[in-house]
């Protein structure tokens, strides 16, 4: 999303900074990590603006989002992936690939673990797998607001025996203790070239699913309990309107009629609180005037459907 808002997003740009290539820097850093383990939330202190939705709950981010930020000379972009855990749902498999393949195509990958939680199955495997692949890692410990600081050097100390961290951080995206110090590391480690998006420019993701993602956020918030994981958001109508403000038109999918009525609530209830919530935090990511209308539609099956993935931004063959 360009720092200004001009609706559609625009393409990167080969060329930009061509002229000053020698003096810049520009690379892709992953942030990877088992479910919940806060990359949503650095994402966006990272880049001093919230692009990815946050939950309290596993599962909240579904695909690769890029989070473009300048440290000096040097531009990083920031890849927020899907926390990585022992897949089902081929939806799950499409997220666990993306949230891989966004680690391998970068020029670094920072690995998040909560330390408040320590070394759990989905860390394990992820330490793992760096390991056999041989790749190098940067460890930021997280959370460390909530951690005890007497196991954080022990926690480090684990992790590096089982695979090569270098350096390691302890950070919290909450509190955005120790991230200048991760920031600045990472500025000076991406390798030097011209950046490769446009100054202002904050995110790859369109602001029709910024808008999407703003709704299922609520939906997940405000539902998450009677409706694990069943849902999606898609924005249908986007009309900018001549006094500045939005009109945005979206449709909830649930799989059963049953969830429909629990998205609906009674006499409309809940469809007008996460219509209400989403909204305001719309105005907030957009900075403009949003008048959201919501639909909820049933369509069977959507977490086994091929093509919802292209829909959700997962275009990968699982
Ligand atoms: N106390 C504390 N809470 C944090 C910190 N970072 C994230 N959280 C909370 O942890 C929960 C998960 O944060 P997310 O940023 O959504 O985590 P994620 O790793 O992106 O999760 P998935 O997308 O589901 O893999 C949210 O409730 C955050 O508010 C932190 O440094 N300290
Ligand atoms: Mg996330």
């Amino acid at each position: 999303m360009p720092r200004s808002s001009t609706g559609q997003n625009s393409k990167p740009l080969e060329k930009v900074g061509e002229a000053r290539a020698e003096a810049t820097r520009c690379g892709h850093v992953a942030l990877i990590g088992a479910p919940n383990a806060g990359k949503s939330t650095l994402l966006n202190w990272l880049v001093g603006r919230k692009l990815a939705i946050v939950t309290p709950k596993p599962q909240t981010t579904r695909t690769r989002l890029l989070g473009i930020a300048i440290e000096d000379s040097a531009q990083i972009i920031y890849v927020d992936t899907p926390g990585i855990f022992a897949p089902r749902r081929r939806l799950d498999r499409a997220m666990v690939a993306a949230a891989w393949s966004g680690a391998e195509d970068a020029d670094a990958t920072v690995l998040l673990v909560d330390a408040a939680r320590g070394i759990d199955r989905d860390t394990q495997r992820i330490v793992d797998r760096l390991a056999e692949r041989g790749r190098e890692a940067v460890l930021a410990l997280n959370k460390i607001d909530l951690a005890r600081r007497d196991g954080l050097l022990a926690l480090a100390d684990t992790l590096s025996r089982k695979s090569k961290f270098d350096p390691v951080f302890m950070i919290s995206g909450r509190t955005g203790d120790g991230v200048e110090d991760l920031k600045r590391h990472l500025a000076s480690t991406v390798p030097p070239g011209p950046w490769l998006f446009p100054e202002d420019q904050l995110s790859d993701m369109p602001e029709r699913v910024i808008a999407a993602e703003a709704t299922r956020e609520q939906v997940f918030l405000q539902l998450h309990d009677e409706l694990p994981y069943g849902s999606a958001v898609e924005t249908e109508r986007w009309e900018d309107r001549s006094d500045g403000s939005v009109r945005i038109e979206q449709v909830i999918f649930v799989q059963r009629a049953s969830q429909r009525a629990i998205v609906l609530g009674e006499g409309g209830q809940r469809i007008k609180a996460i219509g209400a919530r989403a909204r305001a935090e719309l105005e907030r990511m957009l900075d403009r005037r949003v008048h959201l209308f919501l639909f909820v539609k049933v369509r069977e099956n959507w977490a086994e459907d091929r093509e919802r993935y292209a829909a959700l931004g997962l275009d990968y063959d699982v």
